[in-house]
């Protein structure tokens, strides 16, 4: 047994010291393979869902029910309903609305299968509209429905949009190859969710992600790009001056100060650059907050608690120490900074003394969070804190801060401390 093991163990390292590259890649592409059309629900995460598209392959973040829902459409194919009659029906009861003929099939998912809402038994045959569905007989004649098992396996994962009727949308389950009407995005995001398999992050970081069209879209239809666009005459980025766009579609403005390019406004993302959310700390005092544990939290709000996230537009969010080092120079950089971007150091601030109220405003003063008084708020409106990529005091597990603040005669200044990792304070990124 221990020979066995111990061979087997020398040809894997066999194989890993020789191919290593391409045998991650096939172990991914099988992976991506196998795993093709499935919802991934992040159960290291907060069970973040994720459509591997069988097109390309790649995982789609679903984000909120309606950016799901939007999602869907994109990545649907139009169909006729003659072919997808061919695909056998799955119910689920995530399916809401109203059912007026009280046959267990709501309206919406009738008008889509094309049997009358007003009665149970369509045909009039002596069995309900669902029975007949469910156990494969035409609910609107006789015999049975006819099914095309082979084109159902061979269309497993994909998404279908109705286009004789109103483009309503199924997902064909990989697991049953039957087809779940997705009805409306509340519906369709529980449904998704319910036919969806747990992942570890490791497995699903073997994925590649897609960047979505309806993310982009999000991003304008916000209006802040056009708003950008027709009040500065300026595009994203693409020089100093420019807004820049972080992955959660945030947008900040810049400023040049000396040769460098900083944000003007305080980091405000609640993903991480490879779209895994980042996790909210406990809203009030907790002693949760006395360590590191990769949260962040709103800013304060004029009763001086973080319970709601309305000043976030303003003020930005704060980040304990390891959101914002998150995988920056080890497994790639993941991090909060946008692409290009990166977290400011000692010889960045120290460049800028004298002209700090080039970087701040007053709106700009967020505060933070205190891990010594589990978290209490302080400094709401008097102080901006900013982490800086640089050891503090070693020994005492502490990191570097600049402190921006006004002095009496209303002149902002700037000074360097040590902080506690486990403390919340604000960043602003800095052009490579
Ligand atoms: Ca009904
Ligand atoms: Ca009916
Ligand atoms: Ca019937
Ligand atoms: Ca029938």
């Amino acid at each position: 047994m221990f020979r066995q093991k111990l061979f087997f163990g020398l040809i894997l390292f066999l194989l890993a010291f020789f191919t290593l590259f391409s045998f991650n890649k096939a172990q991914a592409q099988e992976l991506e393979e196998e795993l093709s059309g499935r919802i991934l629900l992040q159960v290291e995460e907060n069970g973040e869902a994720w459509y591997v598209n069988p097109e390309d392959k790649k995982r789609y973040f679903m984000g909120r029910p309606q950016d799901a829902f939007e999602l869907m459409r994109e990545l649907g194919a139009g169909i006729d309903t003659a072919k997808l009659d061919q695909i056998p029906v799955g119910i689920l009861n995530e399916l809401s609305g109203e059912d007026m003929d009280k046959d267990g099939l709501v309206d919406n998912l009738e008008k889509a299968l094309g049997t009358s809402i007003g009665n149970k038994d369509s045909d009039g045959d002596g069995y309900n509209d669902k029975k007949e569905i469910q156990q494969g007989y035409d609910p609107n004649g006789p015999g049975e429905l006819e099914l095309n098992e082979e084109f159902a396996r061979s269309k497993a994962g994909n998404i279908f949009l109705q286009v004789e009727q109103n483009g309503e949308a199924w997902y064909i389950n990989p697991q049953d190859q039957r087809r779940y009407f997705l009805g409306r995005p509340s519906d369709a995001f529980a449904i998704m969710r319910r036919l969806g398999l747990g992942i570890t992050n490791s497995d699903l970081f073997q994925i590649t992600i897609a960047r979505t069209k309806s993310k982009e879209d999000t991003f304008s239809n916000n209006g802040k790009i056009e708003d950008w666009a027709t009040t500065t005459s300026k595009s994203i980025y693409s020089s100093c001056g420019d807004p820049i766009l972080d992955i959660e579609s945030n947008l900040y403005k810049t400023v040049k100060i000396g040769e460098q390019c900083w944000m003007a406004e305080n980091v405000r993302t609640t993903i991480y650059n490879d779209y895994v959310h980042i996790a909210k700390g406990p809203v009030y005092k907790d002693s949760q907050w006395s360590a590191d544990r990769g949260y962040y939290s709103c800013p304060p709000n004029s009763s001086n608690s973080g319970r709601d996230c309305s000043s976030s537009e303003t003020l930005g969010l704060l980040y304990q120490w390891s959101v914002v080092v998150d995988g920056v120079g080890e497994r790639g950089e993941r991090g909060i900074c946008p692409e290009g971007w990166r977290i400011p150091n000692t010889s960045d601030f120290e460049k800028i003394k004298g002209q700090a109220s080039e970087l701040v405003d007053d709106s700009d003063y967020a505060g933070a969070r205190d891990s010594t008084d589990q978290g209490g708020y302080i400094d709401r409106g008097e102080k901006l804190h900013l982490w800086s990529f640089d050891d503090g005091n070693v020994f005492d597990q502490e990191m570097v801060e600049y402190v921006f603040y006004k002095d009496g005669s209303g002149e902002v200044k700037m000074k360097q401390e040590n902080v506690a990792r486990s403390d919340g304070l604000s960043l602003r990124c800095i052009k490579d």
